[in-house]
């Protein structure tokens, strides 16, 4: 039996939380077997990875080391959680995955996609999200959401033009492989977003009764 995995994402502020929250609670009114995670963390020691990776620092954490740090998180969740519940028929909701780190250390510090590839073939093997749902939203309107929440963590404290990369990867991302994709535009009211989720509904209930 196989589940059914769902990742969520989306630059900063975009409600990936508030929706996966929302789509779990419409998922579980169908009698659906849900699982909400996130990453970076996801397990206790993921969470510490996580940690390492958002707290501000005086030394400046390399590219590198903060792209293999997200996928020892992402190895370490896999095992722990990820797989075991697929390998449960259940439906695994994620806030952010791989295509966070495409978006990110991809479009955000530069890395080249090919060797985020590597990474992603290596760690995860052929476990690849069923479906991505991609809340998209100008950076400005993001940012304010993330910033009225008060201290800004290592990621928030990036300028306009690493936002405005990361957005167009998730984008260009979605428009290459739009049948694993979807794109909700998260500038909308709140009530209008989860409309959308309401819409997307009897598609992936399809997916999980196969
Ligand atoms: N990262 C992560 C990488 O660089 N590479 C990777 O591989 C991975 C996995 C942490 C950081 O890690 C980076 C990216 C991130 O910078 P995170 O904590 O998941 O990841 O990221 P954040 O985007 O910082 O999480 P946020 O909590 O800020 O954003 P959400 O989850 O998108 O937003 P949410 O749901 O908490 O909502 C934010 C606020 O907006 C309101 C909510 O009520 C809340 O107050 N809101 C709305 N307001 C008006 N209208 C709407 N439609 C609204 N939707 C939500």
């Amino acid at each position: 039996m196989t589940g059914l995995f769902i990742t969520l994402e989306g630059p900063e502020g975009a409600g990936k939380s508030t929706n996966r929250d929302y789509l779990a609670e419409r998922l579980r009114a169908h009698g659906i077997d849900v699982l909400m995670t996130r990453e970076p963390g996801g397990t206790p020691l993921a969470e510490r990875i996580r940690e390492l990776l958002l707290a501000p620092s005086d030394e400046p954490m390399a590219v590198d080391t903060e792209l293999l740090l997200m996928f020892a998180a992402r190895a370490q969740h896999l095992a722990q959680v990820i797989r075991p519940a697929l390998a449960e028929g259940r439906v695994v909701l994620c806030d952010r995955f791989t295509d966070a780190t495409y978006a990110y250390q991809g479009g955000g510090r530069g890395v080249p996609e090919d060797r985020i590839a590597i990474l992603e073939r290596f760690v995860q093997g052929d476990v690849r999200p069923d479906l991505c749902l991609i809340f998209d939203l100008p950076v400005e309107v993001g940012l304010a959401r993330a910033s009225a929440r008060g201290r800004l963590d290592r990621f928030e404290r990036e300028g306009r033009a690493f936002f405005d990369a990361v957005r167009q990867a998730y984008l260009r991302r979605a428009a290459e492989r739009p049948e694993g994709y979807c794109v909700v535009d998260a500038s909308l009211p709140l009530i209008e977003v989860q409309a959308s989720l309401d819409a997307l509904l009897p598609r992936i209930l399809e997916r999980v009764r196969g």
